[in-house]
């Protein structure tokens, strides 16, 4: 069967995706993982590393999923299988409220129990989630993470490959800069530039990015 989605990577992030992609209908084919060990993760086989990606094309399989926590390298890989001439399909749970005015980019999660409200854009490969909640007028980066439960007011700007700890927070029209990191809980007051590391309320930076 060469319909199912084919998912990078079997860890944590891949069974939260799995679950949703069913839930939304989708048929999951197989896993590539840098583990090859044969196993099944949530009933879908682990059939090799990402060297099994190119094949798996050949096969005729078409629609992937970047299922890594890791924001740089799921951009990474998820450019890598566009090469290989995959589509990347978002994973949607139904349970999410998405305004018919906002606009999702492609390898996007989105799970349960999430909101995005009018006119906020999600960039490619984001991952928003459980219960992450983005408000009206939101600009979100390609490869950026809204952890569980984290919460934008509206007209909030978030960079590329940014993360929002679990319960993290952002009052209306700040910027986060790309790959910034907001520690678990935070509140976000103020704009924040590239590559730091804030935690506490409000947050406050803690230091550089390596
Ligand atoms: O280059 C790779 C690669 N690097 C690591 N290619 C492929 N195909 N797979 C790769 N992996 C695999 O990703 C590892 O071998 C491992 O099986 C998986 C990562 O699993 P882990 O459970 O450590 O992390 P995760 O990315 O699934 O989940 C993280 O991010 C989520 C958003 C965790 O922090 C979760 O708690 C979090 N919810």
């Amino acid at each position: 069967m060469t319909t199912g989605v084919v998912i990078i990577g079997g860890g944590g992030h891949a069974k939260v995706v799995i679950e949703s992609l069913r839930a939304g209908g989708e048929t999951v084919a197989a896993i590539v993982d840098a583990d090859p060990t044969p196993r099944a993760v949530l009933g879908v086989p682990v059939i090799g590393d990402d060297l099994a990606l190119a094949d798996l094309r050949g096969q005729g399989f078409s629609k992937l999923f970047v299922a890594i926590g890791d924001n740089r390298l799921r951009e990474k890989l998820g450019r890598e299988a566009r090469e290989l001439g995959f589509t990347l399909v978002s994973a949607i749970h139904p349970s999410a409220v998405i305004s018919p005015t906002a606009r999702l980019g492609e390898g996007v999660a989105v799970m349960a129990g999430v909101a995005i409200n009018a006119d906020s854009r999600i960039g490619d490969l984001a991952i928003i989630n459980t219960g992450a909640i983005v408000d009206h007028d939101c600009d979100l980066g390609a490869a950026c993470h809204l952890g569980p439960a984290a919460a934008l007011a509206g007209g909030v700007t978030i960079g590329e490959r940014a993360f929002l700890g679990v319960g993290a927070r952002a009052i209306p029209g700040v910027t986060i800069g790309a790959d910034t990191v907001i520690g678990a809980g935070g509140v976000v007051v103020r704009d924040l530039p590239e590559s730091v590391v804030a935690v506490g309320v409000p947050a406050r930076i803690k230091g550089e990015r390596s």
